[in-house]
């Protein structure tokens, strides 16, 4: 092809993997481009209006930042395989779970990759240095290492940080012993939630891809699956491509549920009680950027608890423009399908992980988040 998509982004960021993932798993041509390319500063930022990956720009010239967006370019012209299950409980699941990997795994990722800096200086500075240039790399890796307090990664919550992630990592293991992806034969949302930290931080930077590959030799599986083109699932003959029939949720993913909901709530209920305290006070109009510059996504700070340990951590309105899908999945399907599902999601503990309608939503226009009143 004369002219494949570029992705801008780097091989060690985390939501640059949840697109090259994407990309690789429906075969579709590009080339990664890294942002020193000229091009990122002429025709990419001007755009964007800020430094930040990935970004993909399209054969056409369309250009469209955001993991999930990228996702969803390709989703509405048709791929090979849907990321999005049908049936109303696997799709809305799924959502959470990439809410999971995306946003509530941060801490694991960055403290996994910056508090073990002593023993991991060499590889992140290479990495850094090749994606960033040489006179960069410093600079952008203070940056980062300086996010850890506002994720509530502290001297108090690390020990929790890491038994979460081997938590997670047991109940994952079990689980693609039997399936290849979350819910069947092809990855979903949910997938591509969690291998943005299970590919860049956590299966890569050599502390937790250590953890990982003695722990967990079947999720190291997964992510090298998830990262290779098309589907790669030779453990798996005639297993076939697609989500499991009739809305089945597999008994092995039962674990991974009850990991989830003990470790995001009570934050997630905190969170948006705390936005909810910041649109009462602030009342934006629609279309107000949900932050003064365009490169900030904290709002605000919540006093909450990770694991029963208090924590103070910084607030992402972004977490809504994933999971008010949940709510709009949910409230697509039949007002039968629709008991049946949140019965579903309060057995699993689950429920209060959709917003629900609460007079504001996060929406993306001009590049920019935005508060939507509209919903
Ligand atoms: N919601 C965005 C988040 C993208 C994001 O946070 N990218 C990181 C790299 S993994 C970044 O560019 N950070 C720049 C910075 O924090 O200065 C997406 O899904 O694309």
């Amino acid at each position: 092809m004369a002219h494949p998509y570029r992705l801008y982004g780097v091989p060690h960021s985390l939501f640059t993997g949840i697109a090259r993932s994407y990309l690789r798993t429906q075969s579709l041509p590009y080339i990664e481009v890294p942002t020193r390319d000229p091009a990122y500063a002429a025709r990419i930022m001007p755009v964007t209006q800020r430094a930040i990956i990935p970004v993909l720009e399209a054969p056409d010239g369309e250009i469209v930042q955001d993991s999930l967006d990228i996702i969803d370019h390709f989703e509405s012209q048709g791929v090979a395989y849907s990321a999005y299950p049908e049936s109303p409980l696997q799709r809305i699941l799924a959502i959470i779970i990439q809410y999971y990997g995306c946003q509530a795994m941060l801490p694991h990722a960055m403290h996994y990759r910056w508090s073990y800096r002593d023993r991991q200086e060499a590889f992140l500075g290479d990495a850094f240095a090749s994606g960033s240039g040489a006179d960069m790399a410093g600079k952008i890796m203070g940056r980062m290492n300086s996010y850890l307090p506002q994720l509530g990664v502290t001297e108090q919550t690390i020990p929790a940080i890491e038994r979460s992630f081997e938590d997670l990592l047991d109940a994952l293991n079990t689980h693609f012993a039997d399936h290849p992806y979350l819910f069947g034969g092809r990855p979903s949302i949910g997938d591509f939630g969690l291998i943005g930290p299970m590919f860049a931080h956590l299966g890569r930077d050599p502390v937790p891809a250590g953890i990982m590959k003695t722990r967990a030799p079947k999720v190291f599986r997964w992510v090298e699956r998830m990262m290779a083109p098309g589907l790669d699932t030779p453990e798996f003959p005639g297993y076939g491509t697609d989500f499991l029939p009739d809305d089945q949720i597999p008994e092995t993913l039962e674990p991974l549920f009850q990991h989830i909901a003990s470790d995001i709530f009570p934050m997630l209920t905190d969170k948006l009680a705390a936005l909810d305290a910041l649109i009462a006070e602030h009342n934006p109009p629609d279309g107000q950027p949900v932050a003064p510059k365009p490169h900030q996504r904290y709002v605000g700070l919540a006093k909450t608890q990770f694991r029963g340990i208090p924590v103070q951590v910084g607030i992402q309105p972004y977490m809504l423009y994933i999971l008010r899908r949940a709510d709009e999945a949910l409230a697509e399907s039949s007002e039968e399908q629709q008991a049946r599902v949140r019965s579903e999601l309060s057995a699993r503990g689950l429920d209060a992980a959709l917003p629900g309608n609460r007079g504001y939503s996060v929406d993306r226009r001009n590049q920019i988040e935005v508060w939507s009143r509209s919903s």
